[in-house]
């Protein structure tokens, strides 16, 4: 990405490498952040890829070394220092009128960059997604900038006061309005959903709970509808806004959904102890149906395909009823489980059939395995492994590559790998398969790009500092 490198690889693999106990290729990580890693450098590079990644990776290698005494020294500041310098940079990029962040940011000039494409505006998921990664910054260091710049962005999206909560996938960084009807739960949307639940759990605020509740409640009338044979629950998109007719595709990034619907209604806990609470109700059950319905649907993206791994996009099979406005009222019919039926409701389009090697689906089977003890959960996932342990290796084994067509064995391969691979993809497999203990859901809390961050309890100025306007 530059000449100097920024470390793309290497620091968005730092965390697993801990998790993973790989001693000797972290040292050599560390040395290489310590010694020739500089963020004063003339380059653009994307707000909210370079938070997720690199302020999150930086930020989480802060917080494991602190517990993970066998990989570090309790001293290493190293990571701590490298977070700060970053996000004093990326700080630019919210010096916009309405203080929505531009797209990019030029790290060593310190200014924002507003979108080349899209009319200027910024996509919704990378203005919403960057609130756990400055709040923990504010919360290490004490100093509120970072806490308020990120709320900030929320409060101008949630004072549009959209129905249902849902939100058009594009913004604009100096008006602060939406610039397209579009509404969905994958590309340009899917994580400012994801982390409406995880700041309240990251630090209690519950002003995102409620924002997170009225979303849920907002997929459910506009979002989710099924497939015409399986029944297979789905989640649609919104071409044109709410009170239109839904197109009948998914994204694979959508399936980061099950697991955070489980998570947001257990807030960590397992489903056991979650309903031996007092607030637990039939709406939570009702949530916890929910997610285990389009967990389902994920895993049958991979179980459709010739390789066993999934499309970037899926295309359902879906009757006309079924993808008219305002599903809310419909009653939901008994979802087949026939790999046949499957079958007939996927449909693969060539453009579509990449496989990046995601991780969303390892990520809510790691969550549903957590939280219901289910072991299918684990046994899909093993699937999965599988799948790309055979399909996705390079040639000669010393690699791991994205995928061309999934629908053909051998598959046909890229020559490219992303790096959440290593930070997610294969860090949400090991903790799958990690004792339960390990990492756990009511400690930590995962930043979207799979990075963990501590649930902490804000002290002095760091609390909400803004109120939702009456809908
Ligand atoms: C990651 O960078 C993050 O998970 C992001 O939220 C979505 N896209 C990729 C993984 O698919």
């Amino acid at each position: 990405m530059s000449p100097k490198g920024l470390g793309w690889i290497i620091i968005d693999s730092l965390d697993t490498m801990m998790l993973m106990n790989l001693t000797e290729p972290l040292a050599e990580a560390r040395k290489w952040l310590h010694r020739e890693l500089t963020w004063d450098q003339d380059q653009d590079v994307n707000t909210f890829e370079t938070t997720i990644r690199m302020m999150g990776g930086l930020l989480s290698a802060h917080y494991l070394s602190t517990q993970l005494p066998d990989i570090s020294s309790k001293r290493d500041s190293v990571y701590l220092a490298k977070a700060i310098d970053l996000a004093d940079r990326l700080l630019a990029g919210f010096e916009s009128q309405s203080g929505i962040p531009y797209a990019s940011v030029n790290l060593g000039k310190k200014v924002g960059i507003q979108s080349h494409a899209d009319g200027g505006a910024s996509s919704t998921a990378e203005a919403a997604t960057v609130q756990l990664e400055m709040k923990y910054l504010s919360h290490l260091t004490g100093n509120d900038v970072y806490w308020r710049r990120a709320e900030k962005v929320i409060e101008v999206l949630d004072a549009q006061k959209m129905e249902g909560g849902l939100l058009p996938i594009f913004v604009h960084a100096e008006y602060g309005v939406f610039t397209t009807r579009e509404i969905r739960l994958g590309s340009r949307g899917d994580s400012y959903y994801e982390y409406l639940p995880k700041q309240y759990l990251q630090t209690g605020e519950s002003i995102y709970l409620d924002m997170w509740n009225e979303a849920l409640e907002g997929m459910k009338s506009h979002l989710i509808t099924e497939t015409k044979h399986s029944k297979l629950k789905f989640v649609a998109e919104l071409p044109l806004g709410v009170g239109d007719t839904l197109s009948p595709k998914m994204d694979h990034l959508v399936c980061f959904l099950p697991g955070t619907i489980a998570l947001a209604a257990t807030q960590g806990r397992t489903l056991a102890e979650a309903r031996k609470s007092l607030e637990w109700t039939e709406q939570h059950e009702e949530d916890m149906n929910l997610a285990a319905e389009l967990m389902k649907t994920c895993w049958g993206m991979y179980a459709v395909t010739e390789t066993g791994l999934a499309p970037e996009i899926a295309w359902f099979e879906a009757a006309d009823d079924d993808l008219k406005p305002d599903l809310g009222s419909r009653r939901w019919r008994r979802t087949s489980n026939s790999l046949r039926n499957w079958k007939k409701d996927f449909i693969i389009k060539p453009l579509d059939a990449h496989n990046l090697q995601r991780p969303e689906t390892v990520e809510s089977l790691f969550m549903m395995y957590r939280i219901t003890g289910d072991n299918m959960y684990r046994e899909w996932g093993w699937k999965i492994f599988q799948a790309f342990q055979k399909h996705t290796k390079t040639t000669f084994g010393d690699g791991y590559t994205s995928l061309e067509d999934v629908r053909t064995v051998p598959p046909k391969t890229r020559d490219n790998m992303e790096s959440f691979w290593l930070a997610e993809t294969l860090k949400y497999l090991h903790l799958l398969f990690s004792s339960e203990d390990y990492m756990p859901l009511t400690e930590v809390v995962f930043n979207t790009e799979a990075h963990p961050l501590p649930r902490f309890t804000p002290q002095g100025n760091l609390k909400t500092g803004w109120m939702r306007m009456p809908r």
